[in-house]
Parts: structure tokens; C-alpha cells; sequence
């Protein structure tokens, strides 16, 4: 075991897609726990599209990350010290140590994972933040029906790959909206999309979504906004349902872009447009968890796991799934148990 912890910092607030260089990596001491404190060495860490945004000095539900800070990300930890009677030595833990190897908690936001109900990396995937948000924000948001229309945008990743699935548990039609031939082929072939397109190969989106919704397009769970969002409104039914999970073609951009005006569509159509933040649901967790870990042992839900090796790797895995490289849940595996 090495006697320094690594951590990476915010150095610079990045303009446009970050770079490396936005990140410092610095050593200090491991840690001691003092009373009730534990110190945690981290075998996972997540990189999520959330985390470009704290990187932004501007208010908002959580804040920002100040440079010379370390970053924020959610982890998968062992407790290698403590004097905290919840959290003894050995246990697994889930919650949000940031880039770093190890750390110290007082156990505020942590849970104790139980390694032989699933392989602990799934804490931050499928059985985590993105599969809640995937399980409540399409089935709280729009309560899809069977034979409905569900389109879904960022459909390769770690919510979108659940969201069609979970659509698909439910008897709708999922179609997905990715940004490359392979994510296209593995979202039909290996996890039951009825159909999907790649947006960045296509010549219309409009002609696209067509094709694949010839009954039109009852539910849309967002994770990308921008034109991709604009033409899937032009294409909605009548009481139509609009999940808005992410942005994230809008999180790089340095100058806000405009788009069309569709409020009069969706005033007659009647359709509900709704935003959400998974951590509203946080007190349904468990009831998500449970069905997403029964769909898994039944066959019904498949996840995959894109993992990056190594904490030094750690700005790179976040800026290439910024990128599009990742399919299904962006890890970096720092240590083993
Ligand atoms: P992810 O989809 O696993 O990874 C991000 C993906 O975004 C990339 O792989 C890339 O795939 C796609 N992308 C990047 N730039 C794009 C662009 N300009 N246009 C279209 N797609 C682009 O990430 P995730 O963790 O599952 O998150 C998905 C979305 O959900 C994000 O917008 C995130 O902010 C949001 N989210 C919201 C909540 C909430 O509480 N509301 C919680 C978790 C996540 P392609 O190859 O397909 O481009
Ligand atoms: C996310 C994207 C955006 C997310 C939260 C937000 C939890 C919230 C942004 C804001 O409050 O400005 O992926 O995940």
C-alpha cells in the first residue's frame, strides 16, 4: 500500500471541452480518522456529465467546486481505518469521496454496500445514481404505457442504455438516439431497442425519427437537448410526455446557443415537459434498486461497464466521456479490494 494519497484538483475553470490540464494531480498524507471519522481507499471512482458543471463558478443545485479543491465524483471505497462504530474496517462503501485514493468521512451521504448482492461497481451505475435516475426519471416523469413510443436521446450510455430498456419492460417501443455505428448495433442487437440511428452520420434527424416512429413519439426522455430535442418535439403526439434528464451538447458551449420557438406545439399538442433531479427520488431508492437488481437476475436489464484503469487516468476517462467514447457506465478502477 502506498504511504501517499493521491488527489486530483481543479486548477483552471475550463472554456469549451476541458483539458487535462484543468486538473492537478497533488500527493499529500493518508489520512488519519479522528473520533467518529473513518478513512476509506477508493477501488472505484465514477466520472459523470454532472461533475463539467461544477466546474463552472456559478450557482446551482450543489456548488461548485473551487480550484485548488478536489474534484467531486462519486466512489466505491473500503474502510482501511476507523473509529466510527457504522462504518468498521473491511466494510464497502458508496458515496461521493471525489478523485481521490483515499479519503476521510464522518459518514455523512456514505451507504455499506453488500458486496455478494452485486459486483460493487454497479453502486455507481445501475444500482446507483445513474440506474435511479434512468428507473424514476422515465417512470415517475411520464409513466410510459404499452404500445407507447418512447425516444431516447444519449441512448448508448449509462442512463440512456437503462431507459430503453426499462421501456421496453414496460411494452413500449424504445428507439435511441447515439453517436456512433457500434453504440447503434448494441443498443438494437444486445439490449432490445426496437430501432435507433446514429445523429452523427444521418442527413435528417427528422427523416430518421420518422422512419422509426411511424406512430409518432409518445414519450422522449432527454439526455442531450439541442437540435436532436428540437426535432423529436416537431415529431410528438398529442399528450405527449418530455422527460429532461440532460443537456449535455450544451454543457461545452461557451456561448448559449438558440433554437426554435416550439411552445405552440406544445401547447396544442398538449404535451408536459418536465425537468428532474434523480436526488428528488431519494427517498424511493431502495424501492428502484430492488426492481432494477430483480430485472438483472431475471435476465431483463443488461448494463454494461465501460472501466478506464488507474487514478492518474482519472481527468482522461472524464474528458473522453464527455466525448462519446464510453458505452454504458463511464468507471475508473482505482484499486483492488
Ligand atoms: P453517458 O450517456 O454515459 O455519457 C455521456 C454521453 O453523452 C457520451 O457518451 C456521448 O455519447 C453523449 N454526448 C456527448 N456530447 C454530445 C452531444 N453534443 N450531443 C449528443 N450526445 C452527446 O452519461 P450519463 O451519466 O448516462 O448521463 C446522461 C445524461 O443524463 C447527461 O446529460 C447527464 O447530465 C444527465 N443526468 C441527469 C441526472 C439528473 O438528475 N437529472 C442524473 C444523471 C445524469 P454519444 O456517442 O451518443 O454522443
Ligand atoms: C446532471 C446534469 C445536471 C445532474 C444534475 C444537473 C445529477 C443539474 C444541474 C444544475 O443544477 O444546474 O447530470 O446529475
Amino acid at each position: 500500500m502506498s504511504e501517499t494519497n493521491r488527489q486530483f484538483t481543479l486548477a483552471a475553470r475550463p472554456k469549451g471541452m476541458p483539458s487535462e490540464s484543468d486538473f492537478n494531480l497533488v500527493e499529500s498524507p493518508i489520512p488519519t480518522p479522528g473520533a467518529n471519522q473513518f478513512v476509506a481507499r477508493t477501488l472505484y471512482l465514477s466520472v459523470d456529465p454532472y461533475m463539467r458543471g461544477r466546474m463552472n463558478d456559478v450557482k446551482s443545485y450543489a456548488p461548485a467546486v473551487q480550484l485548488g479543491e478536489v474534484m467531486t465524483g462519486g466512489t466505491v471505497s473500503v474502510v482501511t481505518a476507523s473509529n466510527h462504530p457504522g462504518f468498521q474496517v473491511g466494510k464497502i462503501v458508496e458515496g461521493n469521496l471525489g478523485w481521490q485514493e483515499y479519503a476521510l468521512s464522518d459518514g455523512t451521504g456514505m451507504r455499506i454496500i453488500d458486496p455478494d448482492l452485486a459486483p460493487i461497481s454497479t453502486a455507481l451505475g445501475v444500482l446507483g445514481m445513474p440506474g435511479m435516475t434512468a428507473y424514476f426519471g422515465l417512470l415517475e416523469i411520464t409513466n410510459p404505457k404499452p404500445g407507447e413510443t418512447v425516444v431516447v436521446s444519449g441512448a448508448a450510455g449509462a442512463v440512456g442504455s437503462l431507459v430503453g430498456q426499462i421501456a421496453k419492460i414496460k411494452g413500449c417501443r424504445a428507439i435511441g438516439i447515439a453517436g456512433n455505428d457500434d453504440k447503434v448495433r448494441h443498443i438494437t442487437e444486445d439490449l432490445g431497442f426496437d430501432g435507433a440511428f446514429n445523429y452523427k452520420t444521418v442527413s435528417s434527424y427528422h427523416d430518421e425519427l420518422s422512419r422509426l416512429c411511424p406512430n409518432g413519439i409518445d414519450v422522449y426522455f432527454d439526455n442531450v437537448g439541442g437540435e436532436i430535442t428540437d426535432t423529436v418535439i416537431s415529431l410528438v403526439n398529442p399528450r405527449a410526455r418530455l422527460s429532461i434528464c440532460g443537456q449535455i451538447s450544451q454543457y461545452n458551449l461557451e456561448k448559449p446557443e438558440l433554437g426554435p420557438r416550439w411552445l405552440t406545439t406544445i401547447l396544442r399538442s398538449q404535451v408536459r415537459i418536465e425537468g428532474f433531479l434523480v436526488f428528488q427520488f431519494l427517498d424511493q431508492y431502495e424501492t428502484g434498486q430492488r426492481e432494477m437488481a430483480q430485472w438483472i437476475r431475471e435476465g431483463k436489464l443488461k448494463y454494461r461497464e465501460d472501466i478506464m484503469e488507474g487514478f492518474e487516468n482519472t481527468p482522461k476517462a472524464f474528458i473522453q466521456m464527455l466525448q462519446g467514447a464510453n458505452t454504458g457506465k463511464q468507471l475508473v478502477h482505482v484499486a483492488d479490494l
